[in-house]
């Protein structure tokens, strides 16, 4: 109750321009998140290897996993994420709005969306390009053939601005079945209401696994855009910083070859690792002072190769070859650097 009043009397205030119009809730993001206890998590409700429910409700699949880093991070615990699942134009819309700190799923990240004030892009979790699904008995191999076809695509993606260029810029005509809702969109493209459905490789890849037959349906070769898909947060220092440096130590743990079941044993041997495996273990020096500057648990860095396991660990549980999805990472630009990819850990000191 007071501090509806004194919201009441800020708001009273904010008329007279004055310094007093500071938003309700007078400390950061992330102290509302340690007041909670959880960090709230927004990611696709049905997107097989990337987020699902499993039978007892709780996501699994790439995207939650980095949910999961977070609250590892946060609070050294990564029961402590609270993941939901969302339509995709609706995750932007609560994370502008607050009522979520985070979103792991296919969001690009884009400049004008960047040039929001009211969403934070932090890191890129999966380097995609955008292409096209038709059914096998279209006949078509290339995108070249789609010439006057019906396009099925998501409200508010960057899949509708790439199409319009990719068809324009080749003087070809389509048309254009903007439809938000996923299942209804599936449902448009698998009943052949369209003749393509065009989005992020991923998500066309996981939502084939939907159709009844997906031996049926085919992913064309075209890649017509690139598509950094990154970890939306609230903007707050603390949170951008955590989520961040986060995702580099699953990086580093994956060039270090730590994984989630040696880094114990890592850990009660630390004085004899080499430099850099102690840097990221240890908790004094760089990590400590990380921790204590962006409020994260002591053991951050341990808990979250722990608990949630290296990049490439949660790669090959969720999407890797051993997989349904069966994505085989050598040969996607989500390689480490030092294998030739676009994941450059960045120094932890
Ligand atoms: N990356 C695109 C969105 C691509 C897209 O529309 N993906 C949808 C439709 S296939 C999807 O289900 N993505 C999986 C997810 O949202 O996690 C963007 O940021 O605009």
């Amino acid at each position: 109750m007071a501090k509806f009043q004194s919201n009441v009397l800020a708001a009273g205030l904010c008329v007279l321009g004055s310094a007093l119009c500071a938003p309700a809730h007078a400390g950061t993001v992330m102290d509302e998140i340690r007041e909670r206890g959880q960090v709230v998590c927004l990611v696709n409700s049905n997107s097989p290897g990337f987020s699902v429910p499993d039978s007892n409700g709780v996501y699994q699949g790439f995207n939650p996993q980095f949910c999961r880093m977070a609250a590892a991070a946060i609070f050294g615990d990564a029961g402590k994420a609270d993941i939901r699942g969302i339509g995709f134009s609706d995750s932007m819309k609560t994370i502008v709005s607050g009522e979520a700190d985070m979103a792991s799923r296919s969001i690009t990240a884009t400049g004008t969306r960047d040039a929001d004030p009211g969403m934070a892009f932090v890191v890129t979790t999966f380097f995609d390009g955008q292409g096209f699904m038709v059914p096998k008995s279209l006949g078509i191999t290339a995108a070249s053939g789609l010439g006057g076809a019906t396009v099925c695509a998501e409200e508010g993606s960057t899949t509708l601005s790439n199409v319009a260029d990719w068809f324009s810029d080749r003087g070809m005509d389509y048309k254009i079945e903007n439809i938000a809702d996923k299942t209804a969109r599936l449902q448009a493209f698998f009943g052949g209401k369209c003749d393509v459905l065009s989005s992020d490789l991923t998500a066309l890849a996981s939502d084939r696994l939907l159709a009844e037959k997906p031996d049926d349906f085919m992913l064309l070769p075209d890649i017509i855009s690139n598509e950094p898909l990154a970890i939306v947060t609230r903007p707050d220092h603390q949170l951008e910083g955590a989520i961040f440096w986060a995702f580099q130590v699953m990086l580093w743990a994956e060039e270090l070859n730590i994984t989630s079941s040696n880094v114990d044993a890592i850990v009660a041997d630390l004085g004899n690792q080499p430099k850099a495996v102690q840097r990221l273990l240890g908790r004094d020096a760089a990590m400590g002072e990380m921790a204590a500057k962006l409020g994260l648990n002591e053991n951050w860095a341990v808990e979250v190769i722990r608990q949630v396991g290296n990049y490439d660990e949660v790669f090959q549980n969720t999407i890797g070859t051993a997989s349904p999805m069966a994505i085989d990472r050598a040969v996607t630009p989500n390689r480490l650097s030092s294998k030739g990819g676009l994941h450059y850990p960045y120094p932890i000191r």
